[in-house]
This record gives C-alpha cells, sequence and structure tokens, in this order.
C-alpha cells in the first residue's frame, strides 16, 4: 500500500505525523519520533524564549477526549535552530512549529528558523491557551498581517495552524485570505479552545490554569476538524493541501480525514496515551481500510466524500 503524501513539492513518507505540541518539546521526544514510522517530525510551537508553560495539572485524557492549557512550553527558538539540522537526518521531513506573542515576535522567530531550512514551517495562529492572548485566527485583519508579514520572510514552504470555525462565512473569508497570503498548506484544526471538563467526584475542575478552561482534544472533536477539513478543501480545490488535525484513534478515522480532502493527518491526544508505536498501529489499520475499499494508495482517498 502507497501511504506516501506530497504536500507542497515535499514528499512524505506516509502520510500520519504527530501534532505540533504532544511530546515534542525536547531533542529526546524528537528524536524520539525521528525513530518512529512517523511520516514527519513536527516539533512543539516555539516562542523567542524558552518557556516553562502553565502551572500543573494543565493535561488531563477522559474518556474521548483530552484538556489542555500547556501554555506553550517550548526550549526557545534557537535550540530549535541548532536541533532542526539534526533531525534532518531522520530523512524524514521536519515541520518546525513557530508562534510568538507579538507580530515582531512571530517574524524575528520565523526569519531565524527558515535559515536552517525546515521542510515546512507550520505558523501556529490557534493557541487558545495564553491569558491576555486571543487565538490570531479569530482575528481576520490581525491574521492577515502577520501571515503577509511572516510570508516575506519565509522562503520555505509555509503553512498555518488554525482553530476550528463554526460558521460558512468564517471558513470563507479565511480561505480568501490563505489564499491572499500565499499559504502553502494549512493544518486543521488546533484543540476547540476553552473547553471546560468537570470531575464529578469532587465537583472541581481538571486543569489548574484559566479556571480550569482549556483546549479540547481526541475523539469527541473528529466532526468539528472533519467539518473544517472538509470547508476548506471545498473552498481551495486542491489549490491549497490540507493536514487534517483532530480525533483521530484508528486507521478509519484517518479514512475519513482523508475523505473529507486532508492530504496528511497529524495526531495529539491518542499520541500522548499510545507513545511512538502508535504510528506503526495506524498505518497498519489504514492499511488494511484502503484495501478494503479496494484502493492502492491515500491519495486516492483524499476529497472522495460522497454527499447525499
Ligand atoms: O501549549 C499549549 O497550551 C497549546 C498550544 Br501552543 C496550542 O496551539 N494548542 C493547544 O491545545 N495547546
Amino acid at each position: 500500500m502507497n501511504l506516501t503524501a506530497s504536500i507542497a513539492g515535499i514528499t512524505f513518507p506516509t502520510c500520519i505525523m504527530n501534532a505540533a505540541g504532544a511530546r515534542c518539546v525536547t531533542a529526546e521526544e524528537l528524536e524520539a519520533i525521528g525513530n518512529s514510522r512517523t511520516g514527519a517530525i513536527v516539533t512543539k510551537s516555539m516562542t523567542r524564549d524558552a518557556r516553562d508553560g502553565n502551572p500543573s495539572p494543565r493535561y488531563v485524557a477522559f474518556p474521548h477526549g483530552s484538556i489542555n492549557s500547556m501554555g506553550l512550553p517550548n526550549l526557545g527558538h534557537q535550540a530549535y535552530v541548532d536541533l532542526i539540522p539534526r533531525l534532518k537526518e531522520f530523512n524524514k521531513p521536519v515541520i518546525a512549529s513557530v508562534a510568538g506573542f507579538s507580530p515582531d515576535e512571530f517574524v524575528d522567530i520565523a526569519t531565524a528558523i527558515d535559515a536552517v531550512k525546515p521542510d515546512l514551517m507550520e505558523i501556529n495562529l490557534s493557541c487558545p491557551n495564553i491569558e491576555g492572548h486571543p487565538q490570531i485566527a479569530y482575528d481576520f485583519d490581525a491574521a492577515e498581517q502577520l501571515l503577509t508579514r511572516i510570508r516575506k520572510v519565509v522562503n520555505r514552504p509555509m503553512g498555518t495552524k488554525l482553530p476550528p470555525y463554526f460558521d460558512p462565512v468564517h471558513h470563507d473569508h479565511m480561505a480568501s485570505i490563505l489564499e491572499q497570503c500565499r499559504v502553502d498548506f494549512i493544518s486543521v484544526i488546533n484543540s476547540i479552545g476553552n473547553g471546560l471538563v468537570i470531575d464529578p467526584e469532587t465537583d472541581a475542575v481538571v486543569i489548574k490554569p484559566k479556571g480550569g478552561f482549556g483546549g479540547l482534544g481526541g475523539a469527541i472533536i473528529k466532526p468539528v476538524a472533519l467539518a473544517n477539513v472538509r470547508a476548506f478543501a471545498l473552498r481551495f480545490q486542491g489549490r491549497i493541501p490540507i493536514i487534517g488535525v483532530g480525533g483521530i484513534e484508528t486507521g478509519q478515522d484517518i479514512y475519513e480525514h482523508l475523505l473529507a480532502g486532508a492530504s496528511a493527518v497529524q495526531i495529539g491526544t491518542a499520541f500522548v496515551e499510545e507513545g511512538t508505536q502508535m504510528f506503526a498501529r495506524l498505518e497498519q489499520e489504514l492499511t488494511t481500510v484502503l484495501e478494503s475499499k479496494g484502493l492502492q494508495s491515500s491519495t486516492e482517498a483524499v476529497g472522495r466524500l460522497k454527499e447525499l
């Protein structure tokens, strides 16, 4: 079975990779990803300076989902500038995820990271967990201005990680901004921001930051993720490739993301729960699903969703 993917001219040995955020902060974690069956190595979103992130507990899994408010813990961009050349030796694409607390910070990090030539750069416009910093991609003018500035300094293929949108008007607006800004790919969706989970035993919230509000991930968000993949796929008509993220635990989940229009997928919550052996399992399961559909490659499934 051919599970390779091509995004922005870069070939991926398989279409299955980790999502930015989970278990991809340190050199050890990133090297473990490099040594696994993953189709790419995606870094944690980086900021200018190293950060410890929010106080714990800050990630909790519950039946069919997870909630997190990590608060951007990362090594600081210089550590990833130093690390990326080593990560490229694993012979699979390296995707550097870039965040920031101001437009200047995004631009400075993107400039420094571009110089060490990651295969792709993913600009995170959708972190829901920093107090006082709203998700940029919900402010369409700010997102457009920021992407316009970053595009000028980035020569590598550049994409953006988006939050979920819940109205077609917002899909229309963001899709036109992304085409205008010459974005090479998108990753959708980030966690569903500012959910709340309550522990029935203690009557308390389950994570400490922001009074318990945090980003939702895992199986419960799959329908929202699929809707966003599909909504952008219908608008882009193949002009901008899509990496589907959200709710993937099985090969069938990956297949559904492909049907909706994703060329590849990223996995967060299930990767946190299962570790690097998950990639081989998902490869196997996806192969079984594709075979049962009479397909020879994952690419053949992309966008093949039927409507009634
Ligand atoms: O670090 C986080 O709290 C975090 C980030 Br940057 C993000 O983009 N999405 C998320 O669920 N958590």
